[in-house]
Parts: C-alpha cells; structure tokens; sequence
C-alpha cells in the first residue's frame, strides 16, 4: 500500500513538473501586439517606445526614449514615469530596475538600465502620472 502512495507522489510530481515545462515553453498568444506606439489603457496618453540602439539584443544593459503625448497630441511636459515589466509566461519581472532619468523635451523621457536576460515575450509597462492624468500603457516586445 505504501508502495502505491509513494508511486502517486512521483506520479504527481512528474505531472507538475511537466507542466511547468510546457507553460515555459508555450509560444506568446499568436495576436500579440508587437506596436511601438499605442494609446494608454485609459486613452490618456498616446505613447511610444524606441530603443537607443537596434536591434534590441539579450544580455547588455540599454536605453530606450518613451515619447508621451496627450489625447490631443500635445507632448507630455513633467511626467513622471515607473517602470516595470517581466516575462508574462515564465512568472518573472527584469532582472534590472530601469530609471526614467531625464526628460529630453518634446515629450520624450530617457529610460535607463534596460536589460533582457532571455530569449522570449517580454513586457515593458510605463505607469504614467501628470496633470493630465495617470495612466498606464504596456509594450509586448519578442526578443
Ligand atoms: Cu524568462
């Protein structure tokens, strides 16, 4: 009898196991919006996203410059900015902790200490405060 629980256990384990595998595995939802430009969650803000040097690679640490604009197109003076994001299918945040850390002008902000440690889905979420409003707006990128 004993024999049979501890074969359930193994059994069980090798089941979990297995799917945590197949989860890291699974491909990134096929209709994945992969724009560098989009409207905020709550239409607030019209952003966009470029990475100071292309292509974005794994593994070196690196900039990026987010470009806000109100509704209206006026570009977003005085905002502040937190950045967050990770790897939807794997459970993970970055392994780094970028810092919006100067305003450039014209609506744009440098984002520094960007890094991807793996191949994969990645996320970057920008939570935007300001006078005009706050707001949130998340990029899918596919490294
Ligand atoms: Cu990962």
């Amino acid at each position: 009898m004993k024999k049979f629980v501890l074969v359930g256990v193994v059994a069980v384990c090798v089941i979990i196991a297995a799917l945590i595998g197949t989860r890291m595995l699974t491909p990134p939802p096929a209709e994945l919006d992969l724009a560098r430009s989009k409207t905020s969650v709550n239409g607030t803000y019209l952003a966009s996203i470029e990475p100071e040097t292309e292509p974005v690679s794994v593994g070196p640490v690196h900039n990026w410059v987010l470009t806000l604009a109100s509704a209206d197109s006026t570009p977003a003076a005085g905002v502040t900015i937190e950045v967050d994001g990770g790897m939807p299918d794997h459970g993970h945040g970055l392994p780094t902790e970028p810092q919006v850390s100067r305003e450039l002008g014209d609506g744009r902000y440098l984002v520094e200490g960007v890094r991807f440690n793996m191949g994969g889905w990645w996320e970057l979420t920008f939570q935007i405060e300001s006078d005009v409003g706050s707001d949130s707006v998340t990029f899918n990128l596919m490294l």
